[in-house]
């Protein structure tokens, strides 16, 4: 629906440099110059990342959008981002005149300056707080444990092994109970109705399973839950991953996993 504007064109309005006027006009499949769009996505040549959150809600809400690759190869254009917003994570996007990183506020900020709420619930909706709680939820307390579980395997455990780690060691289960209890009760993270915080908490449950080796098979609410938000057409739009796949480019030797 939306036009969505690949590398090829874009970097042709790039240098190397990354002016801050990148974008401001950027050139179609066609070679036509078009209008800048509301939401502009920084992203380098990887695919997979919590940047397609961006881009699945865009696709939802019919907002445009354009995704602007810094030149170069995966390294040279990760390193060009940090003109950008000096971290270097993804995603970092331009919504209007201001760039923003952290996925889910670039989702607040799109929803709330560019969709009039977007999938919001009304103020006065009892799914107002679930839409909150699971859109927080995703990165706040989903991937931090389920980070902080592959970490902690990954040194096995150690150094120190204090209840404090041993409770962590359990933290992708525990979290993973949580979502399958609410999901028992509502159809989605945001209640009764499709929200943002569907899209946020897509990723972490794909990550549980890919650094964890989470048993989805045991989770039969988030299972149905994941067929329905992958079979919505915006998902498909957006070519969000159904699963982690590793990327493919060039990494240091012995470092196999995504960059969390
Ligand atoms: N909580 C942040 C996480 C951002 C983040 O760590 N993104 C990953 C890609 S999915 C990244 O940029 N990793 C590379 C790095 O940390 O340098 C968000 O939701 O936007």
């Amino acid at each position: 629906m939306n036009k969505l504007i690949f590398a090829l064109g874009i970097t042709a309005t790039m240098s190397a440099g990354m002016p801050a006027s990148a974008d401001e006009n950027v050139m179609s499949d066609k070679n036509t110059i078009e209008k800048e769009t509301p939401v502009t996505l920084y992203l380098p040549p990887v695919e997979g990342t919590r940047a397609e959150r961006v881009i699945w809600l865009c696709e939802e809400l019919g907002v445009p959008y354009t995704v602007v690759t810094p030149p170069g190869d995966f390294m040279e254009s990760s390193k060009a981002m940090k003109k950008i917003n000096t971290m270097g994570t993804l995603p970092t996007a331009k919504v209007g005149d201001t760039t923003i990183v952290e996925s889910g506020g670039i989702l607040q900020l799109i929803e709330m300056k560019l969709a009039e709420g977007g999938t919001t619930p009304a103020i006065d909706s009892p799914d107002l707080a679930y839409h909150l709680q699971w859109l927080h939820y995703a990165e706040g307390s989903a991937m931090t444990r389920i980070s902080t579980e592959y970490l902690l395997k990954a040194v096995g455990g150690k150094p120190e092994h204090t209840m404090q780690t041993q409770r962590h060691m359990q933290g992708t289960r525990r979290v993973l109970n949580y979502m399958e209890e609410h999901l028992g009760e509502h159809p989605y993270f945001g209640g009764e109705n499709f929200t943002s915080a569907d899209i946020m908490m897509h990723f972490p449950i794909k990550q549980a399973v890919y650094l964890n080796k989470a048993d989805l098979d045991q989770y039969p609410n988030i299972v149905a839950w994941r067929q329905r938000v992958e079979s919505r057409p915006a998902f498909a739009r957006a070519k969000v991953q159904k699963e982690v796949i590793p990327p493919s480019f060039a990494r240091p030797p012995g470092d196999k996993k995504s960059g969390l």
